[in-house]
């Protein structure tokens, strides 16, 4: 396959980070339509193609090198890149600067009846995450030894379901939690959207367009703050 002339980025389908990828780029002049069943949306005013996949996707394909730019929760790239690094693949990519939509935080939480003094209170214990590296990154330089219940979803429902004694999941206004009679006991990670670079060097004309894209964003986002 020939690298393609068209700058690519890739942006979540669909999801909490779907209408603001699309919103952002729309205001920094880049015009496309998105048709609901087309993984790729193309430019009609700029050499750009839309390339619409699961958001854990992502970070894999800026740092393969398939798409030039990528935009993605820092939680999904963090863990990305500790996944690929443990694997010995290619976990490089450039962050060009973090956005400002997408705030959440990885937290441990545990049932409201378990009494919690510090992460050590989970020594042994079984904890239910979609982020097990982030996770153990956190607990070994902690020194705790836990358990892992490796979940892509429904994470909030495993203690009650009786796999798990904690979690270890995504929180932003910790309704989540609350409604699963879990609390929240430790930030071990915050997050926001950000923009990424695969560190392929790039024709000068593809890393000119990456340019101008990325001054634009930044008077986007400092019109906002
Ligand atoms: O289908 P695809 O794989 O692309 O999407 P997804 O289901 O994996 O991801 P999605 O769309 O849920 O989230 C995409 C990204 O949005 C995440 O990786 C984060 O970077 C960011 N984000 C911001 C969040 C949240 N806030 C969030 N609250 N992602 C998930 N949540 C979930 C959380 O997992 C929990 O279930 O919302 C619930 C908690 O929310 P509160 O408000 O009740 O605390
Ligand atoms: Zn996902």
């Amino acid at each position: 396959m020939s690298q393609s002339t068209r700058l690519r980025i890739a942006i979540q389908k669909s999801g909490r980070l779907s209408k603001e990828s699309q919103k952002l780029l729309k205001s920094c002049g880049v015009k496309f339509n998105v048709n609901e069943q087309r993984l790729i949306a193309h430019s009609d005013n700029m050499p750009i193609d839309l390339l619409r996949v699961r958001d854990d996707d992502i970070p894999g394909l800026v740092m393969d090198g398939v798409v030039d730019l990528g935009i993605i929760g820092e939680n999904v790239l963090e863990e990305e890149q500790i996944e690929r690094q443990t694997l010995g693949k290619p976990a490089d990519c450039v962050k060009l600067r973090e956005l400002d939509f997408g705030a959440c935080r990885l937290s441990l939480a545990v049932p409201n009846e378990f009494s919690y003094q510090d992460a050590s209170s989970l020594e042994g214990l079984r904890i239910a995450t979609s982020y097990p590296n982030l996770l153990r990154r956190y607990m070994q330089e902690k020194g705790i030894n836990y358990r892992d219940c490796m979940l892509k979803g429904s994470v909030e429902v495993a203690p009650r379901a009786g796999l798990s004694d904690g979690i270890c999941d995504l929180v932003s206004t910790g309704a989540t939690l609350e409604a699963n009679g879990l609390y929240e006991t430790e930030v071990i990670y915050r997050s926001m959207a950000c923009i990424i670079q695969s560190t392929q060097s790039q024709p000068d004309d593809k890393q000119a367009l990456i340019n101008k894209i990325l001054s634009r964003i930044n008077g986007v986002v400092r019109a906002k703050e």
